[in-house]
């Protein structure tokens, strides 16, 4: 909810997840740049604008790429990683949501492993004198950025489990939808083989493998093998 005047910052979306914003009433001016334009609007400690609607980048040649014009009952679609500055042109009221899937989750991967590297460098003057610094850069970077390495893997852990089952019960050469989930087999083994190829990089992750993984169930390699081996009993899509 916005009265007339009101912005939201230039950001892009938490974890570089998707959303969609309908407005109930009231306009919005929408600002985008895509992925990768935000580098050129650094300042030299490497942070990024407030208002990108300020006069230095107004006289610049760092416009917005799109500006959109959102009216009462329209939706917009925020693409992962596309940077934005939103404005309530009027009083306006809009519902949003945010999220997570095949499609974007390599995003979040590189996220956080960019919010990890500026996290260590930030603290890296402590490096030398703190045994656990590691642990340390963890919480940190879960204080700014929502979550850390542990719980990305429980995460990508949870949604296989729950794919796991249906692409198990499909087979080869079957295109039989699941009953009791609503997802179709082809999401289940596209969803499987995103969370397979991002879960491959977490493992090698020497970040990832200074985390304490010995209480965590299944191990991570063990999942990524039961994916892998999932995914040798479908076609490929
Ligand atoms: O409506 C706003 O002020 C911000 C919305 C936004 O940033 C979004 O939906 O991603
Ligand atoms: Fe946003």
């Amino acid at each position: 909810m916005g009265p007339a005047g009101t912005w939201s910052p230039f950001h892009a979306d938490i974890l570089r997840s998707y959303s969609w914003s309908v407005n109930i009433c009231g306009r919005k001016k929408w600002l985008f740049f895509p992925p990768g334009q935000e580098e050129a609007l650094r300042d030299s400690h490497g942070g990024l604008p407030y208002d990108v609607t300020a006069p230095e980048f107004l006289e610049s040649h760092l416009h917005p790429v799109l500006e959109v014009t959102q009216e009462a009952g329209e939706m917009v679609f925020v693409p992962s990683g596309w940077h934005h500055q939103v404005h309530n042109l009027e009083d306006t009221i809009s519902i949003n949501h945010n999220w997570i899937n095949g499609c974007n989750l390599a995003n979040t991967w590189r996220f956080l492993q960019q919010e990890l590297c500026a996290v260590q460098q930030e603290v890296s003057e402590w490096r030398d004198t703190m045994p656990d610094w590691h642990h340390h850069c963890q919480v940190i970077m879960k204080s700014c950025s929502g979550i850390n390495f542990e719980e990305f893997y429980h995460f990508l852990k949870v949604i296989a489990e729950r794919r796991l089952p249906l692409v198990k019960k499909i087979g080869p050469g079957e295109v039989r939808c699941s009953e009791d989930s609503g997802l179709g087999p082809q999401h289940a083994i596209f969803d499987i083989s995103r969370i397979a190829e991002v879960l491959a990089s977490v493992v090698v992750n020497p970040d990832f493998q200074r985390v304490d993984t010995s209480k965590f169930l299944p191990q991570p390699e063990d999942l990524l093998q039961q994916l892998q081996e999932a995914l040798a009993t479908t076609d490929p899509l």
